[in-house]
């Protein structure tokens, strides 16, 4: 890629890796977030940030590449979500969807397209792969006893039981899963198991599933793992396959009894769903298909086999650690399985990222989750890359500090970078008026030389997937800058010779425009800003393209591409962290004992069951509704602040406990008469307060 032809000599230790380049077309794709809440710094920096330093590079190297991705929104992570929330499967993949895709633009994360699986093409695609596997015998069809809630008439997935784990006697274990000790388990193998439902033990009942057959694909992958992976795969990817193969594989239920998710094409089978990975993977490929229809282009080409095996497309999956065992060995038994598709070339799996000591937890709250991180540091979103990049769990755990934050900010982005690209920027504006004199290159052979060497260095690094030694070449061309600039000390120079201080400007420009270049993959917003500073016709430069300065070219002002971060913003973030764990710990302490009250001011409340009979966003407002309650006396208006929780369409009919007496106020224009009572937790989750079973209207609450 050495846009100015030198070549180095750098000791390429992945010498594996590089045979990438032959590719003549890519299929990059990034795992599928579940639609069931927010994005995290984890995410980021697991599967997405890579892929998306990946795939710019190719395409900056003018490669044939298409990048993939979309939301999961099937299996039992999207119902549970959704009972939690007390809405609808449905709206609970719209909800977040939304969310997640517009982080990931905000972002600046470049897919080709960001589908999702409950789109039409998609439950197609998946029920032809389970057909053509059926057809050609590939399933095993068994009865096998699961368990079953009998007071909510049906079967549980592993992750609707809980129990103590076998393994280190962890109470709070899933059916598939402990979460402490990461033992990957049976629902059967819980001791006392109970349904996260009823909270009743489960019973077991006989229910037939269709399984794959792992076992029967065994020697095929270890042919294909072991004797063209090893050395190939990083080891922590191709470490965790050959210890699935040595333990030996077991066939696998590609159904599940679950009522939600893309029905199995069978009518034997009348109200199973096909398992979540079983269709998740099929994902990447219905989303290219929609690409193709979107832009004319044709999906096959970057799926299937060629005629010649040369023109196969390089398939690369991104993924976190904890997906390595679908990608590596479930998902390309299936392609073997149905045929004619190309198998994963490389997945370049990521480690965790761990957050100020402790393991990113969602439930718990702790996280830093991007829809707030936009809000909080508006126009900060390359500063979030370049710490995560340079931090990225390549080969093992690593972990995010608000202070590394701080300090990689300040002492990197701003005192190196920005701070290079600002002298010049301000001493070609002090000494030359901002206008560049006819200079096409680089006219200092070492720092050419060097410059040349960063090109091939950051092409190395990113064909290995070695994003951070990548980034680490990049600001080493920004400190050669600062290093030449110190060295020339142009504003002595200005004093007794002008051509030669303009000429060490010069080049300090061509500098600042390959930094820009080469920083496209990592910091696109920023090189954007550069280009636009120097004034350049273009806001991307693919890496054969050199960027010529015209004689008389006049440059943009001087302005400032990064800005220190505060102590403040560092100490509230840590701050906002402390708070959210000390609320989840100690839910309780949330709203401490309030002073006693006698019998009679309790009396004096008259509570009523009633029923929602209209619900319709306040206009205006983020958080009311406002609502028309049969109270059994009457019909009434009340207006309550729940919106931010409740969709208006989905509360009308429920039953709901209103305070009648209580004085009518004007809120918003309407006169709101009385109150709905919500329970509310810790984490600020609002819950209607009803009787348990479908009441009278107007019955009174005691
Ligand atoms: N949704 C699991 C996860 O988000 C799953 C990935 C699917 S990739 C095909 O970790
Ligand atoms: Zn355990």
């Amino acid at each position: 890629m050495c846009k100015l032809n030198i070549f180095a000599n750098y000791k390429i230790s992945h010498s594996y890796t590089l045979e990438a380049k032959k590719f003549k077309r890519y299929t990059v794709t990034s795992a599928l977030p579940y639609a069931n809440g927010p994005l995290h710094i984890g995410h980021l920096a697991g599967a997405y940030l890579p892929a998306d330093i990946f795939v710019r590079h190719l395409r900056l190297q003018r490669k044939d590449v298409i990048y993939i991705c979309g939301s999961d929104e099937h299996g039992a992570a999207i119902t549970i979500k959704a009972k939690k929330e007390g809405i609808t499967p449905q709206e609970i993949i719209d909800k977040y969807h939304n969310q997640i895709k517009n982080s990931f633009e905000e972002f600046g994360i470049a897919f080709d397209i960001y589908d999702r699986t409950s789109s039409k093409i998609h439950h197609e695609l998946s029920q032809e792969f389970f057909l053509n596997l059926y057809e050609k015998g590939e399933f095993i069809e068994k009865y096998s006893d699961q368990y079953y809630d009998e007071e909510y008439d049906q079967f549980l997935a592993d992750r609707y039981i809980i129990g103590t784990c076998p393994n280190c006697g962890n109470e709070n274990a899933y059916g598939d899963q402990c979460e402490k000790c990461g033992t990957s388990l049976n629902a059967t193998d819980l001791i006392n198991p109970k349904s996260t439902l009823s909270g009743k033990p489960p019973v077991l009942r006989p229910t037939k599933h269709w399984y794959l057959p792992l076992d029967k694909y065994q020697p095929w992958l270890e042919k294909w793992l072991i004797e063209g992976k090893k050395d190939v795969w990083k080891p922590n990817v191709y470490g965790q396959c050959s210890s699935w193969l040595k333990a030996g594989l077991q066939p696998r239920s590609m159904t599940r009894d679950l009522d939600w998710g893309i029905d199995v094409p069978l009518d034997e089978a009348k109200g199973k769903k096909l398992y979540v990975w079983l269709d998740a993977p099929i994902g990447y490929i219905s989303a290219t298909k929609q690409w193709a229809l979107n832009t004319g282009n044709d999906w096959q080409k970057y799926w299937k086999k060629q005629e010649h095996k040369e023109d196969d497309s390089c398939l690369i999956h991104f993924i976190g650690k904890d997906n390595i065992v679908f990608h590596c060995i479930t998902f390309p038994s299936i392609l073997h399985a149905h045929g004619g598709y190309i198998l994963p070339e490389h997945v370049p799996a990521n480690e965790f990222l761990n957050l100020e000591g402790d393991k990113l937890s969602t439930s718990r709250n702790h996280a830093v989750w991007l829809h707030e991180y936009l809000e909080e540091f508006p126009g900060k979103q390359d500063e979030l890359r370049y710490v995560l990049t340079s931090i990225l769990p390549e080969t093992s755990d690593s972990e995010f500090t608000w202070k590394d934050y701080q300090a990689r900010v300040n002492n990197e982005l701003v005192a190196i970078l920005g701070n290079f690209v600002n002298r010049v920027m301000i001493l070609m504006h002090k000494y030359f008026e901002g206008k560049v004199s006819h200079h096409p290159e680089i006219t200092d052979r070492f720092v050419h030389d060097e410059i040349g060497k960063s090109y091939d260095l950051v092409e190395e690094s990113i064909a290995t997937f070695k994003f951070r030694q990548g980034l680490a070449a990049v600001m080493d061309v920004a400190r050669l800058g600062n290093r030449y600039l110190t060295e020339k000390e142009p504003w002595k120079l200005i004093k007794c010779d002008e051509a030669k201080t303009r000429k060490i400007l010069q080049n300090c420009l061509h500098i600042i425009a390959h930094l820009g270049t080469l920083m496209q993959p990592f910091l696109p917003g920023s090189a954007q800003s550069i280009f636009q500073m120097l004034n350049l016709e273009k806001d991307v430069f693919n890496y054969d393209e050199p960027v010529v300065f015209s004689d008389g070219h006049q440059l943009n002002e001087a302005s400032l591409l990064f800005e220190k971060v505060e102590d403040a913003a560092i100490d509230q973030q840590i701050a906002k962290l402390q708070a959210a764990s000390a609320t989840v710990n100690n839910p309780i302490a949330v709203a401490p004992a309030r002073e006693n009250i006698n019998y009679e001011q309790f009396a004096a409340m008259d509570i009523r069951v009633g029923t929602i009979l209209e619900a319709e966003k306040v206009a205006k407002t983020k958080k009311l509704l406002k609502l028309k309650i049969d109270t059994g006396i009457d019909q009434r208006t009340v207006v309550s602040g729940i919106a931010e929780y409740f969709e208006p369409e989905s509360i009308i009919g429920k039953q709901v406990s209103v305070l009648v007496n209580l004085e009518p106020r004007e809120i918003k224009g309407i006169t709101s008469q009385g109150m709905i009572l919500m329970a509310e937790n810790a984490e600020g989750v609002l819950s209607f307060v009803a009787p348990e079973a479908n009441f009278q209207n107007g019955a009174v609450v005691r």
